[in-house]
């Protein structure tokens, strides 16, 4: 990475790679999330954004593309993606105010 520091938006990203990697590594594939990883992740690190979400199995499942039971790199970014949408909807009129 580069000497100077990161800015605010770029750590913000290197905090969702970096996140990815350290649950992906805890057992089987290190580049991808089983059901324990993804539960470990999302209820360590996503406790406030999906807390309505209901079953976990079946986020994650709905993440799952290809259905293999682990979920690549590319299916963690559609959640980070749906949650940041969600979180847009509820923000959009607070910082139209700005
Ligand atoms: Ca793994």
């Amino acid at each position: 990475m580069a000497a100077e520091p990161l800015t605010e938006l770029e750590a913000a990203i290197e905090t969702v790679v970096k996140t990815f990697f350290t649950f992906a590594g805890q057992e089987g594939k290190k580049g991808s999330l089983s059901i324990n990883e993804f539960k470990e992740l999302t209820t360590q690190q996503l406790p406030h954004l999906l807390k309505g979400v209901g079953s976990l199995e079946e986020k994650m499942k709905s993440l799952d593309v290809n259905q293999d039971s682990e979920l690549k790199f590319h299916e963690y970014w559609r959640l980070i993606g749906d949650l940041a949408k969600e979180m847009k909807k509820e923000k959009a009129a607070e910082f139209r105010k700005k």
